[in-house]
Parts: C-alpha cells; sequence; structure tokens
C-alpha cells in the first residue's frame, strides 16, 4: 500500500508549527504553590508527532496554533512534559481563572453567567428552532437524531425549499457543539440557521442555495456537557458528554468515540477520566451513536446523500481535514486526488476567514474523531473548523458574548464555499 508521508519540513509554510510562545518557565523562580490544575504554554513541541506526545500525557489540550500550545495539567503531568524536554510556563490556575471567568452567578439557574447572556442555554437554542420554522415553514422541519444520555433530545433543523419533501439535491450537514464548552460553535450554527432562513427570498445566494441543496444544522452535540458547564450560572470548563465511566469519573470526549479505526493509534486514551477518553467502545456515547445514525440515516438507494460536512469547535482559528489518525496524506481510503481536493477547498475556505489550513494530524494524531468517520465511512467531504480566538487560556472558551456576531458572520464565506463544492 502506497502512502505518501506529509513532509514537516521547516518551511515558513509549515503551519500550526507549535513554537508556543516562550514566556519561559525560570527555573528558580521565587516557588508559587503548583496548582492542582494548571494552564501552562508549552515550548520545544515542534513536530506534529511530539505534539501527539503531549496529548498523550493526558493533559487538556486547550488549542494548538504558531506558537502557542495550550495545555491543563496536573503537577505530575507538568513533570512528565519537562521529562519530554519540554519547557513550560505557567500561566494561572485554571480552577481560579474559570471562577474569576464565571463574573457573577447569573440571574437565572440554567443561564450563562452575568455579561454572557447572548448565548443559548439548551432551552434557548431549542426556542430558536423553532422560532425559525414557525417563522418559515415552507424551507424549514425540525425533527430529532435521538437523544443524550441523560435525556435531552438533539434537535436537527432542515432548511431547503419544499422542506418537507426529501428531494433530490446534494446535502450538507453542520454540526456544533460536540464539546461542552466550546458555546460559540452553538452560536455559529443558530448563525447558520438564521443566515438561511431570514435571507431567503431576499439575499441571492443565500437563496440559491436553500434551492439547490438541503441544509441540516445540529446546534448542539453534547447537551447535557453544554448545561453542565453552565450550571448554577458559572464556567465549569467541561469537554466531555456526562455519561458515567466504571472507575466513577464521568464523560467520553465524542472526538473519539466514533466508529471508523476506533482507537487504532494512540490518538485517544483508555483512562475514563482523561480529557479525551475513547469510551468503552465505538459509538459507545448515545450521542455519538444518534449522529451516526442520522448521517447512515442519509444512504437513500445506496447513495449517501451528504457531499459536505463541517463540525466546529473551538479554538485555534483552523480549518483541519482527514485523516487524523495517520500522518499519511495518501493511504488507505485516501487517494492524492482526494486528498488534493480536501487541500484546495479547506485552502479556500481558510483564505476567506483567516484561519489556518491543515490535515488534522498536522495537529496531533486523534483517533474516532467525526471526520475520520464522515469520510472514511460515507465519503463526505467533512471538515473541523476551530474558531476564534487564536489562543488565549480561559477566555479562549468563553470569549464575550459581543465576539458572537463578528465570529460567527466570519465563517459566511467558508460555508458558501463549502455549499458550492457540496455536489
Ligand atoms: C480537537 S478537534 C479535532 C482536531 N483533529 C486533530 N487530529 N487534531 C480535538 O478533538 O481534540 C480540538 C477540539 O476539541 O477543539
Ligand atoms: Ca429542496
Ligand atoms: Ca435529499
Ligand atoms: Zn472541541
Amino acid at each position: 500500500m502506497l502512502t505518501t508521508r506529509r513532509v514537516l519540513g521547516a518551511s515558513a509554510g509549515v503551519t500550526a508549527a507549535v513554537l508556543v510562545l516562550v514566556t519561559g518557565w525560570q527555573a528558580g523562580a521565587a516557588e508559587e504553590p503548583v496548582p492542582d490544575q494548571g494552564l501552562y504554554q508549552v515550548r520545544g513541541a515542534d513536530t506534529a508527532g511530539e505534539r501527539a506526545d503531549v496529548t498523550r500525557t493526558g493533559v487538556d489540550v486547550l488549542g494548538v496554533r504558531d506558537g502557542a500550545m495550550e495545555v491543563v495539567a496536573s503537577p505530575s503531568q507538568a513533570s512528565a512534559l519537562r521529562a519530554q524536554g519540554l519547557s513550560l510556563s505557567l500561566e494561572g490556575d485554571w480552577a481560579a481563572l474559570l471562577d474569576q471567568r464565571g463574573g457573577g452567578v447569573s440571574a437565572r439557574a440554567a443561564d450563562f453567567p452575568a455579561g454572557d447572556e447572548g448565548y443559548h442555554t439548551y432551552d434557548e437554542m431549542v426556542a430558536a428552532l423553532q422560532a425559525a420554522a414557525s417563522a418559515h415553514p415552507d424551507i424549514t422541519a425540525v425533527s430529532s437524531i435521538g437523544s443524550s444520555y441523560e435525556g435531552r433530545d438533539i434537535p436537527v433543523i432542515k432548511i431547503s425549499d419544499n422542506a418537507a419533501t426529501d428531494e433530490d439535491e446534494p446535502e450538507v450537514l453542520f454540526t456544533c457543539n460536540m464539546h461542552a464548552r466550546e458555546h460559540l460553535t452553538t452560536e455559529m450554527c443558530l448563525h447558520i440557521v438564521d443566515r438561511f432562513t431570514s435571507g431567503y427570498g431576499s439575499d441571492a445566494g443565500v437563496t440559491g442555495s436553500v434551492d439547490a441543496k438541503e441544509i441540516w444544522v445540529v446546534p448542539s452535540q453534547n447537551p447535557d456537557g453544554a448545561e453542565f458547564d453552565i450550571a448554577g450560572g458559572e464556567y465549569a470548563g467541561w469537554r466531555k458528554n456526562r455519561q458515567p465511566n466504571d472507575d466513577g469519573s464521568v464523560g467520553t470526549d465524542q472526538n473519539r468515540n466514533f466508529s471508523y479505526n476506533w482507537g487504532c493509534c494512540d490518538g485517544s486514551s483508555t483512562s475514563p477520566s482523561a480529557e479525551d477518553y475513547r469510551g468503552p467502545s465505538a459509538a459507545s456515547a448515545p450521542e455519538v451513536r444518534a449522529v451516526q445514525d442520522f448521517v447512515d440515516s442519509r444512504v437513500v438507494g445506496g447513495a449517501q446523500q451528504i457531499k459536505a460536512h463541517i463540525d466546529f469547535h473551538t479554538f485555534s482559528e483552523l480549518v483541519l481535514w482527514p485523516f487524523g489518525f495517520t500522518y499519511d496524506t495518501v493511504t488507505e481510503g485516501m487517494t492524492q486526488e482526494e486528498y488534493d481536493r480536501f487541500r484546495s477547498v479547506g485552502e479556500e475556505m481558510a483564505a476567506s476567514n483567516g484561519y489556518t489550513p491543515d490535515q488534522s494530524s498536522g495537529l496531533y494524531i486523534t483517533d474516532g474523531d467525526i471526520n475520520d468517520w464522515m469520510w472514511g465511512q460515507h465519503k463526505v467531504l467533512s471538515y473541523c473548523f476551530e474558531m476564534y480566538p487564536s489562543g488565549g487560556g480561559i477566555d479562549g472558551f468563553y470569549p464575550p458574548d459581543e465576539d458572537i456576531v463578528p465570529q460567527t458572520t466570519r465563517n459566511d464565506g467558508a460555508v458558501d464555499t463549502l455549499l458550492s463544492n457540496a455536489t
């Protein structure tokens, strides 16, 4: 089997090189107490392989981007990173940063902290979909792809002319909020819903897309986690779903639980308490099962109707394409021509939003992620977008709600590019 390995050169063109800001862990600095969960900048992980070694220590990788690899690590994990020859600078106590960012407790128990009310809670997200459907009944249809572990419905909205009819038109899927704390992505999906409903009939580009395609939007793949993250009006920094594990810990990382090459390549953890825990078996998370079953159901007459997909995450400002499980560009399941198309469309989208394009393994290896499954299982042109900001520790996941409109509209051009390539 011929494979072509990505050449990770030293050229300026190498993206997402993790040269990380050197803010310098100064040996011998005045001894600050080392926090149980410290936010660290890391220096020295210069290749995807070295970055993968960082993830394998079980640290919570917040963001990866030229000049910045930000992790949350325990003292022993920090020692393990130093033992790999990496240098760390402690940016703060993660729990304290969460408390500070949480601001005042919100007016309502299950609302975002004071000042961030512009973000949608689960109930507000459901209501927004219902409002869009009521206002535009001819071009929308709201349904469900299943339920979360705690029993919350996972809604999907279809946007197309004659929405009640399954027409022979290319289908496009947008999924969001797979990771609980990545609330800006829920707003990204709701912006897509708003743009392609309220713009219908007045915006020629929107109208053309809605008439020619069938657009599916899942604003939250992880409603339990999203609600837990803001419970009590403070931020928890939560990532995974809320499914209990045998060891008493909670959560499976949905982006390591998809069935294609699940657990194949040391790109996820077998430790239930880890932030990238793959789960006890492929698609063991009900939320992952719901997404897989929905996409499987779009095979009509032997042909997958969904042609293109974006899964939105935060943060780092990246456009990523499969495969994540291997550094190889060409391998079983990916020809050179197919890889070149992923890169060409990915680079076009990145040119429109100012993100950095790369193969996802160029960041670090992941196995069981949604994009590998969408392409590996169904040959869907599937991307991972890491949204704003490019870095920033605690504010990386919790940008103020004033950032919602500029950072969601920033992706309008990329969304249109994906739609035009869905054929
Ligand atoms: C990433 S998103 C997936 C990126 N793929 C690879 N191979 N790096 C994750 O799931 O860890 C970060 C995020 O969760 O936003
Ligand atoms: Ca239609
Ligand atoms: Ca169809
Ligand atoms: Zn994520």
